[in-house]
């Protein structure tokens, strides 16, 4: 692989689960960020997604790389607890109707969780409906979408227009995180930011609720 990659990125794109579960711990014990390894994995998925476009790759890779992805986080997760103890707002995530990505969604969620924010994460596939009934219910001053997929873009924005008619859009911001969202997706769902970045995203959720 070539030599500007860490060993952890080409251990993900190589798809070896063991090795990537041995440097991940290997970077933990020597108190490397946690934020810092988990941008050499996203690199290391974002390799494997053009390795899959240009099909060097097939589906069964992705779904490997994915499940590796999903162990390493698991070793991540506990490391990133700062556990706050005051309570930063409310927050109703998910993956849109039609989607079933899920692995850039579950690093917000760690990011939000880690910082105090109290975490309604439906998963993925959610319709409309869902995201709109838990905001009610829980009275959440923030809901994020994450797409992953080009379609993702339409039910992005009827779950926006379901908020408005729900006559709940100025009470809620929205934010719209994933692969290909960026200004001209943010105007046509109608949401308040867009993000490619989970920790740009818990800086603009901050910046929403007025917290630090
Ligand atoms: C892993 C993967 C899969 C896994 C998903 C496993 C899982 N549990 O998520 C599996 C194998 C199941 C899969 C399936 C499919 N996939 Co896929 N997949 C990928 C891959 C390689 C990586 C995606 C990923 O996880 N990236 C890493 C994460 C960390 O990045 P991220 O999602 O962008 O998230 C970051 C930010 O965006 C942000 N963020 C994310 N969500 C949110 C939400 C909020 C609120 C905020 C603030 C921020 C935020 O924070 C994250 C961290 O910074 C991409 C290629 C790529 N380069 O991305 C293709 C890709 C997305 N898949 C693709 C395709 C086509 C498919 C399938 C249709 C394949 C098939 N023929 O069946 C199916 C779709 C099934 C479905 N209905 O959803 C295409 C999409 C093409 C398109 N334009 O729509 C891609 C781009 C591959 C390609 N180049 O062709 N896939």
């Amino acid at each position: 692989m070539s030599g500007k990659n860490s060993e952890l990125v080409d251990a993900l794109v190589n798809l070896e689960e063991k090795r990537v579960l041995e440097m991940v711990l290997k970077h933990l014990d020597a108190g490397k960020p946690a934020r810092k390894i988990l941008n050499d994995l996203k690199k290391g998925m974002d390799m494997v997604g053009e390795k899959y476009s240009s099909k060097v790759y097939f589906l069964s890779d992705l779904v490997m790389a994915a499940e590796i992805f999903k162990l390493a986080m698991d070793l991540i997760e506990p490391k990133l607890e700062i556990s706050k103890e005051r309570e930063m707002g409310t927050i109703v995530i998910g993956t849109v109707k039609g989607d079933l990505h899920d692995i850039g969604k579950n690093i917000m969620v760690a990011l939000l969780k880690n910082d105090g924010f109290t975490v309604y994460d439906l998963g993925t596939d959610v319709p409309p409906e869902d995201f709109i009934r838990v905001v009610k219910r829980e009275k959440a001053q923030v809901l994020g979408l994450s797409g992953i997929l080009t379609m993702a873009v339409e039910p992005m924005k009827e779950t926006v227009e379901v908020l408005k008619k729900e006559g709940l859009r100025n009470k809620v911001k929205v934010i719209i995180g994933g692969l290909p969202v960026d200004e001209k997706w943010r105007e046509i769902v109608g949401a308040d930011a867009f993000t490619q970045d989970a920790y740009e995203g818990l800086r603009i959720i901050k910046g929403f609720l007025g917290v630090k």
